[in-house]
């Protein structure tokens, strides 16, 4: 399995729980290297732009309106496998449909405030860190 990088985002549901360190301790516990991380409060634009691929869904307004809620912290994750490992320990996007012991299981509240977001695809995961990391190597090295 190739090292890769992935793109998550705490969301802000998370951030106001104060979970942030405890979903940092799932990342590096399974071997994920957190070497970027910022905290921001995303305007209604850039929530538009980072979930452009979703714009035609029924739930995009309510996803946007979200995401703006308040402060989400953004990291760039590294790994044997980041990207399905990272999808791995978030669990489903329904925490009602999440195996036990997930990030979305154990602090997600909905669907809507379901705590992180992980890149699902190489292809995704380069296009995602460059928006939020522009000008770093979106490929391992
Ligand atoms: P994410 O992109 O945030 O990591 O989540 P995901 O891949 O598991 O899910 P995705 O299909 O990409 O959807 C993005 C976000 O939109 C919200 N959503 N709501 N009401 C609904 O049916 C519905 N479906 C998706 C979720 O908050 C999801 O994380
Ligand atoms: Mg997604």
């Amino acid at each position: 399995m190739a090292i890769e990088r992935t793109l998550s985002i705490i969301k802000p549901d998370a951030v106001a729980k104060n979970v942030i360190g405890k979903i940092y301790d799932r990342f590096e516990s399974a071997g994920l290297k957190i070497i970027a991380s910022k905290m921001a409060h995303l305007s209604q634009s850039e929530a538009e732009q980072f979930y452009a691929v979703h714009a035609a869904r029924p739930f995009f307004k309510d996803l946007v309106s979200f995401m703006i809620s308040g402060p989400v912290m953004i990291q760039v994750l590294q790994g044997e496998g980041a990207i399905a490992k990272n999808r791995d320990l978030m669990g489903a996007t329904d925490p009602k449909k999440a195996d036990a012991g997930t990030i979305r299981a154990d602090f997600a509240d909905s669907i809507d405030a379901n705590a992180v977001h992980g890149s699902d695809a190489p292809e995704t995961a380069a296009v995602e860190i460059a928006f939020f990391f522009p000008g770093m190597n979106v490929f391992a090295r």
